[in-house]
């Protein structure tokens, strides 16, 4: 099998999740269940970043140890995952002893490559973003993402990062896909050929972070340790990790497309390593018109949605409204239109019209078809058809048009419906109602195994009644059996005013 590696970033621990780190957490976990259906050896990492400034503010401004403070937050990001029904394999937290030996091993390498040296730091650093700024980068005493900056001088190592500038342009030249979408590859060349300064990767007045190997009065930058994470999980530096590493996709939003396209696969060509095949930058949400913030009290906190609409809803929603890599924002009532139309009209009534019309009709049993003509084989062949499609929605990360296309088949099957009546052909023609309730049935068992990188929890509950156990992408080459007795069938969604 095909190894496969897709990473979310690692999320700070400074407060719980919100609907920004569902997403991206979302648009892998849809892009892993796809692959692994499809044949693939797939590693699903996410994790949570728990060093640095911000971390130890927030544990002091809570009057907690940060230790304890880091454990009990972390737990909230796993505990998103499990809600959401997000498939990670490894859940990495950078206080782990794999991660920091991981880390401190780069390090030595970069050292023993010549790429640190010891030098002073004097400038901007903002801590909500964990980043330095240059002078010129300045706006009204903020930082250029609207974050508060201090002025810090101190002593630090420093990457040669002014070294790498031609190394990254020439790279990028050469994998053109390795930044992805377009707009954000552009901007990343931009500032790459703006001129590369080196860069502080270490800090003096810091003590939650990772010891620097040999000098104990540093630790180091929380970026350097944080996008190591991507490695350690994978058991670097102990051989083996390569297998998953070539074939490398790092998700994250646009904000940090700087740090995984330009600092990331500079430290890892100066230690000799290659850097990640992809990086692609998704957009924002913004929640009814306005960005998130504390004073604002606007987030929207995942675990609630689930409670109140279940985990299908909100992956749903999240995948299906924007289109993946544009800003979005969210709003409940585009959010209850589109539970209401697609999930409980369009998919929902399908599968409830279709499976209770056989449960009370047909003694729960999957019907023995007559001839079929050429529209039943038709409608039946859709899935199976569309599959490469969904394929190049998943790799080139059009994630909207994976649910798009799916419901256009969903929308063949319900005029199928309207068209065919089966309740007038239960006295007209009991064969052909046969014949129309197999082939919707054989379309509905197919469907359900397409959406299950969506809506893993609708999918289940569908396979259970028709009796599928499996249900990777080789199902849609087998038909379905007549005579199988079914399960009764419950609504699969809700209906909200
Ligand atoms: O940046 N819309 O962690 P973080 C869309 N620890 N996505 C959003 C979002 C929004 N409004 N808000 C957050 C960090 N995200 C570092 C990463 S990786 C080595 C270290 C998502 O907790 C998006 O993926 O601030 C963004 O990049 C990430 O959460 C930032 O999470």
């Amino acid at each position: 099998m095909k190894p496969f590696y897709i990473t979310t970033p690692i999320y700070y621990v400074n407060d719980k999740p919100h609907i920004g780190h569902a997403y991206t957490s979302l648009a892998c976990d849809v892009i892993a269940r796809f692959k692994r259906l499809d044949g693939f050896d797939v590693r699903f990492l996410t994790g949570t970043d728990e060093h640095g400034q911000k971390i130890e503010k927030a544990a002091a401004v809570k009057g907690v140890d940060p230790q304890d403070f880091v454990d009990e937050v972390s737990q909230s990001f796993r505990q998103m995952s499990k809600i959401l029904d997000i498939t990670n394999d490894d859940f990495i937290r950078t206080t782990e002893p794999r991660h920091k030996n991981a880390v401190q091993h780069l390090w030595k390498q970069l050292i023993e490559s010549g790429n640190i040296y010891l030098g002073e730091y004097a400038g901007w650093y903002a801590v909500r973003d964990e980043a330095f700024y240059q002078e010129d980068e300045i706006v009204d005493g903020k930082a250029p993402t609207g974050a508060e900056v201090e002025w810090i001088k101190e002593s630090s190592y420093f990457f040669k990062l002014s070294a790498w500038q031609q190394p990254l342009l020439d790279y990028y030249a050469k994998h053109p896909d390795a930044i992805q979408p377009e707009s954000r590859r552009n901007e990343v060349l931009r500032f790459i050929e703006g001129g590369l300064k080196d860069l502080s990767i270490s800090r003096r007045t810091l003590k939650w972070g990772v010891p620097v190997p040999g000098d104990a009065d540093h630790v180091m930058y929380v970026w350097l340790d944080a996008l190591t994470n991507y490695l350690s999980a994978l058991g670097y530096p102990n051989d083996g990790y390569q297998k998953y590493w070539d074939h490398a996709i790092h998700m994250v939003g646009k904000d940090i497309i700087r740090f995984h396209s330009v600092y990331w696969p500079a430290f890892l060509m100066a230690a000799n390593i290659t850097p990640p095949k992809t990086v692609f930058a998704h957009g924002w949400w913004t929640v009814e018109g306005e960005k998130m913030s504390k004073s604002l009290g606007n987030a929207i906190d995942p675990v609630e949605m689930v409670d109140t609409y279940g985990a299908d809803a909100f992956r749903y929603f999240l995948l299906r409204d924007l289109s993946f890599g544009q800003d979005g924002d969210f709003s409940k009532t585009m959010f209850i239109n589109r539970l209401n139309t697609d999930l409980a009209n369009a998919y929902g009534n399908l599968c409830q019209r279709v499976l209770s019309f056989i449960y009370k009709n047909e003694d729960a049993t999957i019907p023995t078809p007559g001839e079929f003509s050429d529209e039943d084989k038709a409608l039946m062949a859709m899935p199976a058809a569309l599959l490469p499609t969904l394929r190049s929605s998943i790799d080139n990360f059009h994630l909207h048009r994976y649910a798009e296309a799916i419901w256009q088949i969903i929308g063949e099957g319900n005029r199928y419906v309207d068209a065919q009546k089966p309740w007038a052909l239960k006295k007209e023609d009991p064969a052909r109602m046969n014949t129309v309730l197999y082939t919707l049935s054989d379309l509905i068992r197919q469907v359900a195994v397409l959406t299950q990188p969506i809506l893993p929890v609708a999918s289940a509950k569908i396979s259970a009644v028709l009796g599928q156990k499996k249900n990777d992408f080789s199902m849609l080459e087998v038909v379905l059996k007549s005579g199988l007795k079914i399960d009764e069938p419950l609504p699969l969604f809700a209906k909200y005013v």
